[in-house]
Order: structure tokens, then sequence, then C-alpha cells
């Protein structure tokens, strides 16, 4: 998969201060056409027809707070995800494929916690441990980045802070299927739809400031996923991060780094499947496990 991570590493290995993690990789956002944009309905087929170049995979993961390290069980946890954008619509669109033994992303707390920087200015933008007054906390919180997730933050909440109106169009959407009840075994699969807030105040629009996806910019993104497969014990059994640090979840100068990349002329977008045709999804199923079997 890392062809397109490690080609852009190498262009940016000489730039000066980049800090973000994992160090020295970029991923790669791809852009989606105007015609080709998602549905965001939790049906992942329009995604299968971009390639696994584009693809995160559990194996780029690291578990950060068990001690787990990068000891991988795909019968345990499995992913596929993509972030891609559109500059008209001036959205990020994410999508989560994710295998697991034990789902409890709905009832329980097990989110793919995402967090967006949109203009990459780092800083906290959560936990201030100097902070007591509640009201600036709030203000503070989710300002300049923002954290997301199915239940991010406590059950139903889908942004961590006040602003729980950017997770509804016009400015968020998400969407969940699953193949198993809650607590069985299956596919969690999930397509997020965001806006890049590059000031966000929880008490409206009219206070926030948006800002622009550009083409070729760098943004500021990544993700966690947290594995808990048994709700009786208590805790989680895995803290899954794209950074390989904790404290991505409040500190911005942890974030990974996602190239806006421009339209892939590679991309057969003509050949996009449509949500009739569910069985392209499951071949995109089959070649992930084919390489894990390599
Ligand atoms: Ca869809
Ligand atoms: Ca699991
Ligand atoms: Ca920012
Ligand atoms: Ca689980």
């Amino acid at each position: 998969m890392k062809k397109l991570a490690l080609i852009f590493a190498v262009s940016l290995a000489a730039t000066p201060g980049w800090t973000h993690l994992p160090v020295d990789v970029v991923f790669v956002a791809v852009q989606f056409p105007d015609a080709n944009i998602p549905t965001v309905d939790g049906n992942l087929v329009e995604w299968d027809v971009i390639p696994d170049a584009y693809w995160i995979n559990h194996e780029q993961l690291t578990e950060t707070v068990r001690g787990v390290g990068t000891a991988w069980d795909a019968t345990d946890l499995a992913l596929r995800a993509i972030v891609g954008w559109n500059p008209n619509t001036n959205k990020l669109y994410v999508m989560e494929d994710r295998f697991d033994d034990a789902i409890w992303v709905v009832t329980g707390w097990e989110p793919m916690e995402m967090i967006f920087d949109a203009d990459h200015s780092g800083g906290m933008f959560n936990v201030w441990a100097d902070v007591e007054d509640q009201d600036q906390k709030d203000l503070l919180h989710g300002a300049h980045a923002q954290n997301y997730g199915f239940n991010q933050g406590g059950p139903g909440l889908n942004h961590w802070g006040k602003a729980q109106w950017i997770t509804e169009p016009p400015y968020g959407q998400f969407a969940n299927t699953q193949t198993a009840d809650e607590g069985g075994e299956g596919f969690f699969r999930a397509e997020y739809m965001l806006t890049p807030f590059d000031n966000l105040n929880w008490n409206g629009i009219d206070q926030s400031t948006i800002g622009s996806l550009v083409e070729g910019n760098i943004t500021g993104f990544h993700f966690t996923i947290i594995d808990d497969d048994d709700l009786e014990i208590g805790g989680y059994e895995g803290y899954w991060t794209l950074s390989g640090a904790t404290d991505s979840y409040f500190q911005g100068d942890l974030l990974s780094d996602f190239l806006l990349a421009p339209i892939d002329p590679d991309i057969d977008w003509a050949s996009q499947a449509t949500a009739e045709a569910t069985a392209v999804e499951e071949i995109g199923w089959g070649r992930l496990k084919s390489t894990f079997a390599e």
C-alpha cells in the first residue's frame, strides 16, 4: 500500500520543521471528481473504484495504551480506511470499513476517533490543565481542530465538545451499517463528511470560520480506532493510533499529514459502482485479505 505515502515522504523529507506523525510520512487524500462524490449512507460501494494505494489498513496503526504495539491480529480488528476530499463542496470524506470480532461502536464506546485540523495549525484543541473556567474550556474545545466519531467523547456524542451541530448537514454527515448485531462479529461500515473549520465556536456558524481545502496543500488529520470487545470488563483492549501517539487526541502538533491530492487520472471514475452493485464491495475485502495471506 504505502507507495503513494512513500513518494510524498521523499519529496517532503527536506522540509524543515516538519514534526507531524508518523515522521516523514504524508498520507494521500484522494480527490473525488464533482460527479463522483460519495453518498454518505454507510454503503461503501462507491469507494471501491479507489485503488489500494490510497487505503490505510490496520497494519499502519500502533496500539499505544495497552502495550500491544504493532502485534496486529486481523481476527480481532481489521481495517481499511480511505480519506478523500472535493474542492467545490469543500468537504473531507472518510470511509471506515472495520472487521471486529465484537462490534460495540453504536451502544458501547469504540469509535474511530477522527481529528481534523484543516489548516494544520496544530496546538491544543482539548484538555487544558490550567483552565478552570468551564465556559472558557467550552470555547477552546474544538476551536481549531475537531474530534469526531460515532459516540466520540461519550454515548451519543459524535463530536467531542459542545458543537454537536457540526455533525449534521450542511456541515457534517455520518452514516453507518453493520453486518452483525451489537456485540457480534462482522463488519462495521461508515462514511463521514466533515467541514474544515479553522475556528469553531460552538454557539453557531455566525461566530465560526470555515477554511478552504486547496489542492496540493497538506491538511491535518488523524484517527484512532478503539476496540472494546467485552463491555463487562470495562476499559478497552485496543487504542489503535495512526500517528503512534496517544496524545493526538488533544494535541494538534501530533496529527498526521494528508496531501489534498489532484484528480488521479489512473482512477477509472466512469466505472464507479452504484449502491445496487454491492458485490463489488466484497471484491475489495478479498483483495485486502489476500495481501495478509502473502
Ligand atoms: Ca455510500
Ligand atoms: Ca475486536
Ligand atoms: Ca486548525
Ligand atoms: Ca470491538
